[in-house]
């Protein structure tokens, strides 16, 4: 343009960048099949939650379809995640869990 004419972009400031990593939810899937009581076990297991609260969650999932468990670093939802998945293959269930950036 006529003040710019080698069409080269003109950088007026930039804010400092306060670089905080991304977190990420991580996500229980409701199905048909795998007991109540193994989802309870799998958020005192892996997500730290006392028996009431695993409860209240499970039930969360299985009348809304989903819920968020935790949300973490990439590092540590993708090990929760990793870790969940295991364990549901391990017993046979078909519980799915995954992440998302939040
Ligand atoms: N919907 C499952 C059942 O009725 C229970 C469930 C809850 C499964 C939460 C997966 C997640 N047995």
């Amino acid at each position: 343009g006529p003040d710019n004419d080698d069409q080269t972009t003109v950088i007026v400031d930039t804010k400092p960048k306060s670089k905080r990593p991304p977190l990420y939810k991580v996500l229980l899937l409701n199905d048909d099949y795998t007991p109540m009581e193994f989802v309870v076990a799998v958020l005192e297991r892996f997500f730290g939650m006392n028996h009431a609260q695993a409860f209240e969650i499970m039930l969360t999932v299985h009348k809304k379809g989903v819920a968020v468990v935790g949300v973490f670093s990439h590092e540590i939802a993708e090990t929760k995640v990793a870790q969940v998945m295991d364990f549901a293959r391990q017993h046979q269930h078909p519980l799915q869990c995954t992440m998302e950036k939040e």
